[in-house]
Parts: C-alpha cells; sequence; structure tokens
C-alpha cells in the first residue's frame, strides 16, 4: 500500500489532527426533512418518490458539524427508517455523547459502541463529527480522509421503468448528459429482456444491474442470461445474510457480483472478499456507521485488490457531499452513484449545487464538507426537530 497522505496534513489514521484536544459536543440538533424526487424511483423493494431524512448538526467552539441520516421512510432497503433513527439518536445515541469530550472519531464511537446495529443513525453523528474536525483544523474533510483526487468519476442508478423502451431511452439520456456507466434495477420479471435491448443499443457502454437482494439462489437461469450481457458486476443479488449462496453463484458466472446490504463492516469486506461471495463492493459512508468503517472496508479491499465504489442513497446535499469526500480514497476506482444533485432535487438543502460536469463531480473545497445548509429550504421542509443540550 502507498505512502498514507494524510500523515503529510498534520491528521492521524483515526482522524485526530496535530493540534486536535478534545472537542466538547454542547448541542446536538436532529432534524427530520422532507423531499420529493423529481421522478419516481422504482427498485425491487419498491416505489418511491417521497422520501423523509435526518439531518444532524453537532454544535461545538462556535463550529457546527453536518451530517444526513440515510435512512428512507419504510424498512425496505434495510430494517432502519427515519423513525427508528429519530428515536434511536434522540433516545439513546445523543445522550451518550452530548456534553462530552472527544478527539477522534473513535472515541466519539466508542460513546456509541453500545448501541447494537442502527449504523445508518449512528452514521449521522459520526459524519457530523468529521465534518467538525476538518474544521476546526482548517482543512477540507477529504484531505483529513487521506484522499488522493478531487475529480470524482460518476455513474447513475436508473430505477425499473414502464417498458423496455423507456429503458433504452433512460439509458440512453443519461449516457448523453455524460454518466461513466449506468446502473439498472432489476427484479424477478424485469432483468434480462430490458437490458438486452439496453446492451444491443449501446454495446460500448459500461452497464451493471442491482437486484436489492430480490434473488432467490435457485435464480441461476436469469444470472446465467445476464452473464452473456458483459455487465461490469452485477449488485447484490441475493439475500442480505447469504454470503455462502453469493459464493455459489460467483463460482458459476464470469461476471463479477458486488455486494452492498451485505457488508455491514470490514469483518463483512474481510469474509466476503475471501470467500470470493463477490469481488467488488458498494461503499456507503451511511450505511456502515460512518467514515471511518467505511475507510476500513476500503482498505479490507485495496489489501485484496478488489475494486470499491461509492454507492448512493437518494442523498440530500449532506450526505452527497460526504460521498464525495469519501471517493477521493484510492481504492475507489469505479463510477460511484453520486450523480448530479439537480438530477433527483428541485431544491437541495444546502446552498450550492453538487452537479457533475461530464460525468465528473468535483469536491467541494472548502473547510469541512465544504457546503452549508439552506436554512429557509430546511425550514420549509422540517417535519419535526429537536436539540439536546449539555
Ligand atoms: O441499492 O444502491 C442501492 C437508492 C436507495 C437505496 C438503495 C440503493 C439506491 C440506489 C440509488 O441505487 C443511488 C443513488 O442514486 O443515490
Ligand atoms: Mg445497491
Amino acid at each position: 500500500m502507498s505512502q498514507p497522505l494524510h500523515a503529510a496534513h498534520g491528521a492521524g489514521r483515526d482522524g485526530a489532527t496535530r493540534d486536535g484536544p478534545a472537542i466538547r459536543i454542547e448541542a446536538v440538533e436532529l432534524i427530520e426533512v422532507r423531499a420529493r424526487l423529481r421522478f419516481v424511483f422504482e427498485t425491487s423493494f419498491g416505489a418511491q418518490q417521497e422520501l423523509t431524512r435526518l439531518l444532524v448538526v453537532l454544535h461545538a467552539d462556535g463550529l457546527e458539524g453536518l451530517g444526513e441520516v440515510v435512512a428512507m421512510g419504510s424498512p425496505g432497503y434495510s430494517h432502519e427508517t427515519t423513525a427508528t433513527a429519530w428515536e434511536v439518536l434522540e433516545r439513546h445515541a445523543i445522550p451518550s455523547i452530548v456534553g462530552r469530550a472527544f478527539a477522534t472519531p473513535s472515541q466519539l464511537l466508542a460513546a456509541t459502541d453500545w448501541v447494537r446495529g442502527h449504523d445508518m443513525a449512528i452514521a449521522g453523528l459520526e459524519t457530523a463529527f468529521w465534518d467538525l474536525l476538518a474544521k476546526r483544523a482548517a482543512m477540507p474533510l477529504w484531505q483529513l480522509l487521506g484522499g488522493v483526487r478531487t475529480e470524482i468519476p460518476v455513474g447513475a442508478s436508473i430505477g425499473i421503468q414502464s417498458d423496455v423502451a423507456a429503458t433504452v431511452d433512460a439509458a440512453r439520456q443519461h449516457l448523453d448528459q455524460g454518466y461513466r456507466r449506468l446502473k439498472f434495477k432489476i427484479k424477478p420479471g424485469w432483468d434480462v429482456t430490458p437490458l438486452r435491448a439496453v446492451r444491443e443499443a449501446l454495446p460500448d457502454a459500461s452497464l451493471t444491474v442491482d437486484a436489492n437482494s430480490a434473488y432467490g439462489s435457485a435464480s441461476s437461469r436469469v444470472f446465467e442470461a445476464l452473464d452473456e450481457l458483459d455487465l461490469d458486476y452485477i449488485e447484490q443479488p441475493l439475500a442480505e445474510s447469504d454470503l455462502h449462496d453469493h459464493v455459489a453463484l460467483q463460482r458459476r458466472l464470469r461476471t463479477p457480483l458486488c455486494l452492498d446490504e451485505s457488508i455491514h463492516g470490514p469483518d463483512d469486506a474481510r469474509k466476503a472478499l475471501a470467500t470470493e461471495a463477490g469481488r467488488v463492493i458498494n461503499v456507503k459512508v451511511g450505511r456502515v456507521r460512518g467514515h471511518l468503517a467505511a475507510r476500513r472496508i476500503h482498505d479490507v479491499a485495496l489489501a485484496f485488490g478488489a475494486p470499491v465504489w461509492c454507492g448512493g442513497m437518494l442523498e440530500l446535499g449532506v450526505g452527497r457531499a460526504h460521498n464525495l469526500h469519501l471517493s477521493t480514497l484510492e481504492g475507489f476506482v469505479l463510477p460511484g452513484d453520486t450523480a448530479s444533485a439537480s438530477r433527483y432535487w428541485e431544491e437541495d438543502v444546502i446552498t450550492t449545487w453538487l452537479d457533475a460536469t461530464d460525468g465528473v463531480q468535483h469536491v467541494p473545497t472548502g473547510p469541512g464538507l465544504g457546503v452549508d445548509l439552506d436554512l429557509s429550504s430546511v425550514a420549509k421542509r422540517t417535519l419535526r426537530r429537536s436539540e439536546m443540550r449539555a
């Protein structure tokens, strides 16, 4: 592995900064907001247009650290929802950190370690703390994380469409907009036919599929047919907890499997790559308890020589910015799902648009996350708000 770049910036691997005394968390704001997608996003677990999200604001030393909880209104992708995250944060996790001082993200995580699971909820706090640390060090978050690039090639994740012609149209449109790879949501009954049509229309495009765990191990004929379509990978075909059957499926296919839901932390990544349950990992900072876990998963993959890419959860600006900072690490060699914010929203919750140009996103350059909340947009969207002080 190469020399860790963050050493040059005075930041330790655990996120401690050179002159970094502990930061005392004076107050934590939790804000539930609603947002409406510009399109209906249909996956194997359902169709969505209205979303709810939690924003986290940590207050310390006159600074604000921003995080976003990526759980959605219903438990289709994972067991967590906006409501479970609110409950876990307000009643359990935030009381464990408010009024206390932490020098590193590991220290903050140690204080919330007793909370089993609920990784999306905890990630909202952990990522907000990284923003605080980077702001205090007056450096962009990507440098504190040890990133090596500021231009991030991105692809787009395309939901299940009404018919094959609409799928081919959507593929062409996104390719024309410059996206570097196109991912199609599939489900039983909507898989080989649309993908074959897209492949015929776009013989050279970088194409992938994502099943969100919709298939059983008996579906191998579908995957054998998809295996003929020269896909970059097949994302999460089988159940989240079923690494064993992913191993068996991967043995029968040339196409790499990519794991998303199955990877909750670095140990999952190690076991999956060691057994070849998959050969590619989708890392989502919002899914895995925060940047520290995301970076450890990245490090495991790098040690195995396996490519990783940064997934998405239809994030608002705060979560989208965190994804971009994470994507600067050296192992993120495949285009991620962090498409242009304006593809999703008429209005974001930050004052700038995180939009790609020719399929490339630019990492925000200011201190910390480098984005500011648009307070009037947040106010309009707020469903509930809670502020906890020491
Ligand atoms: O499985 O990657 C997924 C969106 C919500 C939940 C899960 C997933 C997705 C996406 C879209 O694929 C990613 C994005 O455009 O943000
Ligand atoms: Mg996925």
